[in-house]
């Protein structure tokens, strides 16, 4: 098999690594050699034109992945108009409450999410207790080595009449890699970019459910939850997000929607 590569890049202002720099944008794609200078271009333009501001600190690597790859299908997809910020919270704790996961836990999820700005990774959360249990404090857990073939992607976007955006190809493909983990009961997501209001609620069962607001427009704060159940061992979960080598595959005869 062809060796492939994991392209990972993160950019900041004020300062990187541990320095207190305000998080701007991160970025992960997964390619064969003779893709890592596309992907690297397409990820130095994602951090140069962003909407939280100009990056004085990036840094890309570039790695060889040896472990096998598992290919999935996009998660099915659906989008919700709502009429107003409430209207779309209040979609997000039902659907969230259709996954078994408690209202005190779920409030509390989105309250942290209402208050955390510049995390450049995600949270996870226990649903049995409600607690936090990555132990990754500012950071967050990264979910990274995913992508997906961009003209299957077009293809789907196309039948879905989704667009064709980097935002929506890296939303779709980390809430599959995530959801497709026997651990993971739901994903809560919106955006820490000002001009992005829409979010998601994924999970293996409800799919890919996207809210079209679920904060106001201008806000720099959001962030990601994941909800987990019966995770034992919590580091093979973080491995799996982390580590396992995820590629989405579109077949359009096996969709709902045709
Ligand atoms: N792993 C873990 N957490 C991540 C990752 C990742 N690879 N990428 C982003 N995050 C976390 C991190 O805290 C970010 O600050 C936060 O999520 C938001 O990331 O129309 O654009 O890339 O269907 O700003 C969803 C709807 C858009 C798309 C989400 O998120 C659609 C979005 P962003
Ligand atoms: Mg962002």
């Amino acid at each position: 098999m062809q060796e492939n590569y994991s392209i990972r890049m993160r950019a900041a202002k004020g300062g990187g690594k541990e320095n207190g720099g305000k998080h701007i944008s991160g970025g992960e794609m997964l390619v064969p050699l003779d893709g890592i200078k596309g992907a690297i271009t397409t990820l130095v333009n994602k951090a140069l034109t962003h909407s939280r501001g100009k990056p004085d600190f990036m840094q890309i690597q570039v790695d060889l992945v040896t472990e096998c790859f598992q290919f999935l299908e996009p998660l099915h997809s659906q989008t919700s108009q709502v009429p107003s910020l409430r209207k779309g919270r209040q979609l997000a704790v039902h659907l969230l409450k259709m996954c078994e996961i408690d209202r005190d836990t779920i409030d509390n999820a989105i309250a942290v999410l209402s208050k955390n700005g510049g995390m450049r990774g995600a949270m996870i959360i226990d649903i049995h207790t409600g607690e936090r249990v990555d132990m990754r404090g500012q950071k967050g857990i990264r979910v990274s080595r995913m992508d997906w073939e961009q003209q299957n992607f077009e293809r789907w976007a196309a039948t879905h009449q989704l667009p064709l955006s980097l935002r929506v190809k890296e939303a779709m493909t980390l809430a599959t890699k995530v959801a497709n983990h026997p651990n993971t009961v739901a994903e809560l997501c919106w955006s820490d970019d000002p001009d992005y209001v829409m979010g998601y609620v994924a999970s293996k069962k409800l799919g890919y459910q996207r809210i079209s607001k679920l904060k106001e427009f201008g806000d720099e704060r959001g962030g990601r939850v994941f909800f987990v159940k019966g995770c034992e061992d919590i580091e093979a979960y973080i491995e799996y997000l982390e580590k396992k080598p995820v590629y989405l595959v579109w077949e359009a005869e096996h969709d709902r929607v045709n």
